[in-house]
């Protein structure tokens, strides 16, 4: 492969955008394989979202051990995880540690928002424009800038007006914030309100939930890692890994065997009291087989969810409104908790119905809803993300003959295997659209193993230019649309769909696929000299 530009300090192989997880590993795997590489981030650290992310009670809610990078045994040897659901600090510290430990840092540019992309025909290479100005070319650019990077404000009147305190979960101030003795509102109960919630209530005088949607949270049940706990992840490291890399989801739990009328009502009960006090997201991945296919079973074990909210939250009323009643288990992204239907049980605690009191406006001093204003010292906006494409689609991405990826992608992405779209050479995106459904790094992984596979493969055999073949990727994007469609759990009301975002349009954004067919069709592509992509 010819070098991009002879002595040119701004030329690189490859430009990777985003610190996170999946952009920092995507930054080691250039390196060790010989390419010059640098990383654009637009926060002043790395992290990616468990950068932005640092609101109170933010944790993992996939077991850390198994969240964290499998490629070095040292690694996994010297960093030892306090707790199975690690909090935002500790995650942070852990990827600071990584890039400090694989001497990284040297090669990541902080406080650099790409603004465009552009793919010059030409020469086969792109130019990277950042917000300072600069620019970069690469040969090849990997934006690995996460599915949950673009936060969202409700469209409500007023929302500048307000003279308090507010503060988007997705942008938290790396500056402490002081929540204790004020007045505090959360709007929006996803996975980051119902986190926040619990956390701060004892602080605050009071605070109102603002709900929209209520949502099937069930108890995370984390604890700390006791030391026999951690000598037994340490001797298990490989068969671990081995369990990870082959797991359908890259989670550790087991599955189940048996489906829920399977059994007794007697034993469906102990079943399901045995995962209620499961962890994480084992509710999903080792329930009964027939969770997210069959309506009545569905029903069965929201009835039983149902009924803890019940018997946890003593006020009824209030009760009956934190049970979701227009969606089954898993047809949002369930949120996994600790003691937040206990929380309601607070006197300074209050959860408004917004879909009996709609919101009306901000004020200077409060919410407005149509029941009344509130005063507020604070609003915590938990709005949730521009899922999946929202980063891509705002990086002024142009690929061949001037194409903009926001036409090229105007009725929702199309991919191949979730790293690559036609018309667009040399550009990857391992970890966004269609990419996982699951345990994102162990996804994301597996996909920048393949990105960095087909590059050193492009430049072993004299290639300059990968682009996806559109046949190849028409019948993988018909395969996720056409899976996103055959369980009937998955309603197109969640942000999986792009619902949460006016105007976007309805389509799949995770990988219904599964891992192990994205495993099968990585392993054919090898096998086939990467059929299924156009080298030049
Ligand atoms: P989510 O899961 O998208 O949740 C956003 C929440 O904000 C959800 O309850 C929304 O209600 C609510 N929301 C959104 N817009 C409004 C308006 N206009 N008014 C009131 N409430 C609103 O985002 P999270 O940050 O909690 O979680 C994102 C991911 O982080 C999560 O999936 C995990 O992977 C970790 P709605 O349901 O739309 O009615």
């Amino acid at each position: 492969m010819e070098p991009v530009r002879h002595g040119d300090h701004t030329a690189v192989d490859v430009v990777v955008v985003g610190a996170g997880v999946t952009g920092l590993y995507q930054l080691y795997r250039a390196r060790e394989a010989g390419f010059s590489a640098t990383l654009l981030e637009a926060g002043d650290g790395v992290g990616g979202t468990w950068y932005w992310n640092r609101y109170p009670g933010a944790r993992f809610d996939s077991e850390s051990y198994t969240y964290g990078y499998l490629f070095s045994p040292e690694l996994f040897e010297e960093w030892e995880w306090r707790e199975h659901f690690a909090e935002q600090p500790e995650t942070e510290g852990y990827l600071n540690h990584v890039v400090d430990r694989f001497d990284l840092r040297r090669h990541v540019r902080f406080g650099c928002r790409v603004t465009s992309a552009v793919y010059d025909d030409e020469t086969g290479t792109w130019t990277v424009v950042v917000d300072d100005g600069s620019a970069l070319r690469a040969r090849f650019v990997v934006a690995a800038t996460g599915v949950l990077s673009v936060p969202c404000f409700p469209d409500v009147p007023g929302r500048e007006a307000f003279e308090g305190e507010s503060y988007h979960t997705g942008l938290w101030p790396a500056t402490p914030v002081e929540l204790a003795g004020k007045r505090v509102a959360v709007v929006g109960t996803g996975s980051s309100g119902v986190q926040v919630i619990p956390t701060i209530a004892d602080a605050v005088s009071s605070l109102t939930v603002y709900q929209r949607t209520a949502n099937w949270c069930t108890p995370l049940n984390n604890a700390p890692i006791t030391p026999e706990e951690q000598r037994a992840l340490r001797a298990g490291f490989e068969s671990m890994r081995e369990t990870l890399n082959t797991s359908p989801h890259g989670f550790l739990h087991e599955p189940h065997d048996r489906a829920t009328f399977d059994d007794s009502a007697e034993e469906r009960s102990a079943f399901f009291e045995k995962m209620w006090n499961s962890p994480g997201f084992s509710k999903l991945t080792s329930n009964y087989t027939d969770l997210l296919f069959d309506e009545a079973a569905n029903a069965e074990w929201c009835d039983f969810v149902a009924g803890k909210i019940r018997g946890i939250v003593d006020d009824p009323e209030t009760a009956e409104k934190l049970i979701p009643k227009n969606h089954r288990f898993g047809e949002h992204r369930p949120p996994f908790v600790t003691g937040y239907f206990e929380t309601y049980n607070k006197p300074n605690v209050s959860l408004v119905d917004l879909t009996q009191a709609p919101m009306v406006r901000i004020t200077a001093r409060g919410i407005e809803t149509a029941d009344g204003e509130r005063e507020l010292d604070v609003i915590i906006w938990a709005t949730g993300f521009d899922f999946g494409t929202g980063a891509l689609m705002r990086m002024g991405i142009q690929g061949r003959d001037g194409l903009l990826l926001t036409d090229h992608w105007a009725n929702g992405p199309k991919t191949l295997l979730g790293v690559q779209t036609t018309r667009f050479p040399n550009l990857f995106f391992p970890g966004g659209p269609h990419a996982a459904a699951g345990n994102n790094p162990r996804y994301n992984g597996d996909q920048v193993d393949f990105v960095t596979d087909l590059i050193v493969y492009a430049r072993d055999h004299g290639h300059s230019t990968i682009e996806a073949e559109p046949a190849a990727e028409d019948d993988w994007t018909g395969m996720i649309d056409r899976g996103a469609q055959r369980s009937p759990s998955f309603g197109e009301s969640s942000y999986y769909f792009g619902a949460n975002i006016p105007g976007k349009p309805r389509k799949y954004l995770l990988n219904s696929a599964g891992r192990p067919k994205l495993h099968a069709m990585v392993a054919e592509e090898k096998a086939s000299h990467y059929k299924s992509f156009i080298f030049f």
